[in-house]
């Protein structure tokens, strides 16, 4: 399929699940604001109908996380002048097409997800059935905007996949060359950040120990200390990547000074190698710090104003609208659904 076809056209989302992490920070939305000023269109989304699927919130508290994850996306550096930044909810053509997708996918390609088995664990029986359609919303979230390229971590890469085999068997199925195959943007120093507590863990915000994590919330005092505190092993770091070989907290805690510094891992190391955590746990203390404050204390000042944070969002879904309604609206032309 030839990408000329459609529209260099960026597409993300993060659940307002409750709480933005570094690891959502570092791993999506630097790259998404890096984005906004290259060569394409950038919508990014709070998939409010994906943070319902592993357990329902209480309403208020839904929608207080939805109107902090657009304020943790605006601090950030996502503008609303240059990327429409949306709701899920409010733009109802995601749910439609995932319904056409849900008779697309495949109940093996579904339950092949790692996430969909790590989410429902042993009781796979008692999860929602929206958990295990979970990977179909998500492709409908993309491809409704006939999206080419997308910026996650490390993570959603078996989901992008999926997202590609149903473009195909779409495409293939009723023998069109509709819905573009999309790229995923898997990129930089910190694609998968671990637990601070555990460097065998990704950094989640659904964790229960809050000392795993970096909150976007968290003022300076607490990632100072959070680093402190970070599990780390006795051995000073050394001074090629090869050294971080099975240290794995060693390495996660390079990294994220690598992704927070702009620098890759190799130049990291040829500064820092040698030096016992001691020394080199203030100095990444003092750089998140430096780099994350500010965006917590931009958070705090838009949350003050939820009437403005709602206009964005509605001004984004009307927005987004002029381009998933035709999308629609050509998809069941083509599934055979009279107009
Ligand atoms: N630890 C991480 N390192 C790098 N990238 C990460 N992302 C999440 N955690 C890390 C990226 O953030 C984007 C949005 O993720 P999400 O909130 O939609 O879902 P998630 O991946 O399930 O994130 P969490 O924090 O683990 O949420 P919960 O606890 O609610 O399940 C994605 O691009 C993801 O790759």
């Amino acid at each position: 399929m030839s990408e000329a076809k459609f529209t260099p056209r960026v597409f993300s989302g993060i659940q307002p699940s409750g709480g933005l992490t570094l690891g959502n920070y570092l791993g999506a939305i630097k790259r998404f604001v890096q984005m906004q000023d290259e060569a394409f269109e950038t919508i990014y989304c709070m998939v409010d109908l994906h943070a319902i699927t592993a357990k329902l919130l209480d309403p208020d508290e839904l929608r207080r996380n939805t109107r902090e994850l657009a304020a943790g996306f605006i601090a950030s550096g996502i503008s609303p002048d240059k990327s429409i930044l949306i709701n899920q909810s409010q733009v109802p053509e995601h749910a439609q097409l995932a319904w056409i997708f849900n008779c697309i996918a495949r109940m093996g390609w579904m339950s092949r997800m790692t996430q969909w088995k790590d989410k429902a664990g042993k009781n796979a029986e008692a999860a929602s059935l929206g958990l295990f359609a979970y990977p179909a919303l998500m492709a409908a979230d993309i491809l409704v905007y006939h999206a080419t390229h997308v910026p996650v971590g490390e993570d959603q890469k078996q989901h992008l996949e999926l997202t590609r085999d149903i473009a195909s068997k779409f495409n293939h199925d009723y023998g069109v060359d509709f819905f573009p195959i999309t790229e995923p943007v898997i990129e930089g120093a910190a694609t998968r950040v671990m637990s601070l507590r555990d460097g065998s863990k990704k950094m989640s915000k659904s964790d229960p120990s809050d000392a795993s994590r970096i909150n976007l919330t968290d003022d300076a005092d607490a990632i100072a200390k959070k680093i402190r505190k970070a599990k780390t092993d006795p051995d000073a770091l050394p001074s090629e990547a090869d050294g971080l070989e099975n240290r794995p907290e060693a390495r996660n805690l390079v990294n994220i000074y690598a992704a927070l510094a702009d620098m890759s891992v190799e130049e990291v190391l040829r500064e820092v190698g040698g030096q016992q955590f001691g020394a080199f746990k203030p100095r990444l203390a003092e750089l998140a710090v430096e780099k994350m404050a500010p965006i917590s204390s931009e958070m705090a000042r838009l949350m003050d104003q939820p009437d403005e944070i709602d206009r964005i969002l509605a001004k984004g879904a009307a927005q987004a609208r002029e381009i998933t309604a035709p999308i629609l609206r050509q998809t069941y032309d083509i599934v055979g659904m009279l107009g």
